[in-house]
């Protein structure tokens, strides 16, 4: 055993006998906790989940954070929340959304939806390189793992409204998939009354090409659809790969209250695309632009959708590490079916057709499916561990089930507080599961917590896979809103600590305080700045009023940790530069008179004094006039 290790056991052992001591407590102890379970089991689950201080977690897990627009990222087993990546949402934490080049990458919305977290792949396993994730306004993100930072936003994409069904990526990462919630008239902009729903409305399939290099992602190819919604997605993977398979609820093609208009089908549809079809296709010329995008009907492309009759409005489609299996769980229903892959091919060679809706055929679904497993009610979403066991999440029942791929029996149950909607495996998205947890994205936590009022946190409970029977071990509570997340072994992910100086190739970077300083041209100036412990050079800096005035920061430390703020005043600013980094803010000097500029990342004993002034020199003649148009900066 190593030493943390030994050090952690004996914690753990000094905590069960404190606990001991309270469980033997005749009244509620104070502070109103509740007297304990089995003291023994409440042992176990502290020494589980207890990251002795100084020690590190085994897991990262990155969690969508909703319609906050951010991803918060967690260390496992600890549940500690270690960091927040602000992705399609402003946050002056780190200064995201401030400077020239983010600001720019947010584009004009200030929020963002994101559900679904996806990790870059190789061979089907995560390879620990980027993680990407949707946004409900028709966008999906790139953040590298190196430095765990935002770099690309692609979007909002012709034609989809509402990425729910993304961003799942492909077992080699050729593609981030997405699939438009909201059926919509296309080109976006295009009108048609609400009568002609179910033949002038469209859905909409995506394929986001990546770069295998450097992960920039284009616009590969659409496939339009029939005016469902599509909901949840996955990538086959093994002898499904190729394949992305996509759930949809309302195929009745409702309007109004969809709760009754799209819930009047005993079954609804798993889309199977043929994405290597759609490539080739759009290679060959195929498809008609629309919005700008050259989009395929499948009607024009045989073979390129098939639709796989599924229970009662699915919700999550979840394909078996092996590909052989695609999971799709009816909400309305307490079974889950397992659709084999190697079924839908026969039937689809065999054209074991029931039917089409707008061309796409539909198969058979006694033709496809393997099997019905009554996982309880209430199904979302399914994601796998170690020996081919299957975890199955349901929000009715407010509970996840175990079972077992292949026998379909299903071994245990644990209940979950409460309601639950995504659950993430550890390494449960790959082809290989081997995690030890699996954490449950609880969507209510009423009285598990110190009341905050009316707004209530979300929770993420952290259950044991090791054994037989699950094990609850912890409770996290969340910021809005963890829907799906991924979990990854903490030993993939290499980030940097410091961005090398060789490696700043930014035109504006300055490592000499001697060059700092502004330089004007016409009306605009440039200011060099270095940002280094502790002062900001220059330490004032005068200007006109109306100059377009940019300061380019440079952070010239090269030790850890030391990262440096530069907030202004009276202009809405707030930047923070990294070790090695160098960024760009850039204001119209509307507003005559002082502001000052400061560190507003607590850098060093003497961080208080990082501070300076911009100088704002009023028009000639200045003014009334001047000041009040100065209110309307930006
Ligand atoms: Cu189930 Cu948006 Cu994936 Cu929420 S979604 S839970
Ligand atoms: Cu630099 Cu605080």
């Amino acid at each position: 055993m190593t030493l943390q290790g030994k050090r952690r056991v004996a914690i753990a052992a000094a905590a069960l006998a404190m606990i001991s001591v309270a469980g033997c407590a005749p009244s509620k102890p104070k502070g109103g906790r509740r007297a304990p379970a089995a003291a023994s089991d409440v042992a176990v689950a502290a020494q589980k989940t207890y990251v002795a201080p100084g020690d590190l977690d085994e897991y990262y897990m990155f969690s969508s954070g909703g319609h906050s627009g951010q991803v918060f990222v967690y260390g496992l087993p600890s549940m500690r929340h270690l960091g927040t990546i602000p992705v399609f949402t402003p946050y002056p934490g780190t200064g995201y959304g401030y400077d020239d080049d983010t600001r720019k990458m947010l584009g004009a919305y200030t929020w963002g939806d994101a559900h679904h977290p996806a990790l870059s792949e190789t061979k089907g396993d995560y390879d620990g390189r980027w993680l990407f994730i949707n946004d409900m306004n028709g966008r999906v993100a790139r953040i590298d793992l190196r430095d765990f930072k935002t770099k690309q936003i692609l979007g909002p994409i012709p034609n989809v409204s509402g990425n729910h069904g993304s961003s799942f990526v492909t077992p080699n990462t050729e593609y981030a998939m997405m699939s438009s919630r909201f059926s919509v008239p296309i080109p976006l902009g295009t009108y048609a009354p609400i009568e002609k729903y179910a033949t002038d409305y469209k859905g909409v399939v995506v394929g986001v090409k990546i770069d295998p290099k450097s992960g920039e992602m284009s616009l590969g190819w659409e496939i339009v659809t029939p005016p469902f919604d599509w909901d949840l997605g996955d990538a086959g993977k093994g002898v499904s790969d190729g394949w992305m398979f996509f759930t949809c609820y309302n195929s009745e093609r409702g309007t109004g209250k969809l709760e009754v208009t799209a819930s009047q089908r005993d079954r609804d549809y798993i889309a199977a695309v043929d994405w290597r079809l759609a490539e080739k296709s759009i290679a060959e010329g195929k498809g008609k632009m629309i919005g700008g995008v050259r989009v395929l009907d499948p009607r024009e492309v045989p073979g390129l959708i098939y639709l796989m009759p599924c229970g009662k409005s699915p919700h999550g489609v979840d394909v078996s590490p092996d590909g052989k299996w695609i999971i799709g769980s009816g909400k309305l229903q307490g079974v889950t079916t397992a659709f084999n892959f190697e079924k839908v091919q026969t039937a689809i060679r065999n054209k074991d057709f029931i039917g089409d809706e707008d061309g796409i055929p539909v198969l058979k679904y006694e033709s496809i499916k393997d099997a019905e497993v009554p996982v309880g009610l209430g199904p979302l979403h399914t994601q796998f561990g170690p020996d081919g066991f299957a975890y199955t999440s349901l929000f009715v029942d407010s509970a996840i089930a175990k079972w077992k791929l292949g026998t379909w029996e299903v071994v245990d149950k644990i209940p979950v507080s409460y309601s639950v909607g995504h659950l993430a495996a550890a390494e449960g998205d790959t082809v290989s599961p081997d995690g030890k947890y699996v954490v449950s994205l609880n969507k209510l936590s009423h009285g598990r917590h110190l009341s905050l009022g009316p707004s209530q946190p979300e929770s993420s409970q952290l259950i044991d896979i090791t054994e037989e029977k699950m094990k609850l071990l912890y409770d996290a509570f969340t910021e809005p809103e963890p829907h799906y997340a991924q979990i990854i072994k903490a030993d993939k992910v290499k980030p940097i600590e410091v961005y090398p100086k060789e490696e700043n190739k930014h035109p504006l970077a300055t490592w000499d305080v001697k060059e700092a300083g502004p330089k004007r041209e016409g009306d605009r100036v440039v200011v060099r700045t270095v940002v280094v412990r502790s002062t900001i050079t220059p330490t004032s800096v005068e200007v006109n009023q109306g100059d377009t005035v940019t300061f380019a920061i440079t952070n010239i430390e090269q030790t850890t940790d030391e990262l440096h703020g530069f907030g202004l005043l009276g202009y809405d600013r707030n930047l923070v530069v990294d070790p090695g980094e160098t960024k760009t803010v850039t204001i119209k000097a509307d507003k005559p008179g002082v502001f000052p500029y400061y560190c507003t990342n607590f850098c060093s004993a003497l961080h208080q004094e990082m501070q300076g002034y911009l100088i704002v020199k009023p028009r000639a003649g200045g003014d009334e006039k001047g000041r009040k148009h100065g209110e309307e900066h930006d």
